[in-house]
């Protein structure tokens, strides 16, 4: 590295470098979308709830009639992408929430509703900007996602939690 690269990086290190991380905290203008898939759903009510309780304890207005979060319900884990891209791309919301159950049956049906909904998730934060939350619960049985979903733990607390972190940080990043 040249002496002049040296400076330069140096002065960037010690005046204006950054640690960039969400922080829980700054809620009131945040906007969020959840897509809900129908299919199972005993388990995504379940972690629309979990998901729902840590928004509002968190300071977010849960109410669909209120201006911070929109619910769209869409029949299954595989049409929620779909659904969440055409949400990003209308520029209202600072994090897309997806819920969805797949519970595998005796058929490879499974493996392709969960591939697609993984590689549509992904890519829809990749080609619109918006942080997306992949809130998919994949198990081998109903008990499985019981138990992700309630009886042990509710991972829709952690999803909204994920979208909490990744809307603040995005929020950092941009100031
Ligand atoms: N959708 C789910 O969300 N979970 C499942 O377990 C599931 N299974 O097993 O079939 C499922 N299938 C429906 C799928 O998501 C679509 O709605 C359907 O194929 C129509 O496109």
């Amino acid at each position: 590295m040249s002496i002049f690269a040296h400076q330069i990086r140096q002065k960037y290190l010690l005046v204006n470098m950054a640690i960039f991380e969400g922080n829980f905290q700054d809620t009131s203008n945040l906007r969020f979308a959840l897509v809900i898939g129908r299919f199972n759903d005993l388990i995504t009510n379940k972690l629309l709830s979990g998901c729902q309780d840590c928004l509002k304890r968190h300071g977010v207005d849960i109410n669909p009639e209120g201006n911070q979060v929109d619910y769209a319900w869409v029949p299954g884990s595989f049409e929620v992408s779909l659904v969440a891209k055409k949400l990003a791309l209308t520029g209202r919301y600072d994090a897309i929430i997806c819920l969805g159950a797949v519970i595998r049956g005796d058929t490879p049906h499974f493996d392709y509703v969960c591939n697609e909904a993984a590689k549509g998730i992904a890519s829809v934060g990749l080609n619109t900007g918006v942080p997306i939350v992949f809130g998919i619960v994949t198990t081998d049985t109903m008990q499985q996602a019981l138990e992700r979903a309630g009886i042990k733990s509710n991972l829709g607390w952690n999803y909204a939690m994920n979208a909490l972190e990744m809307a603040t940080l995005m929020k950092q990043i941009e100031k």
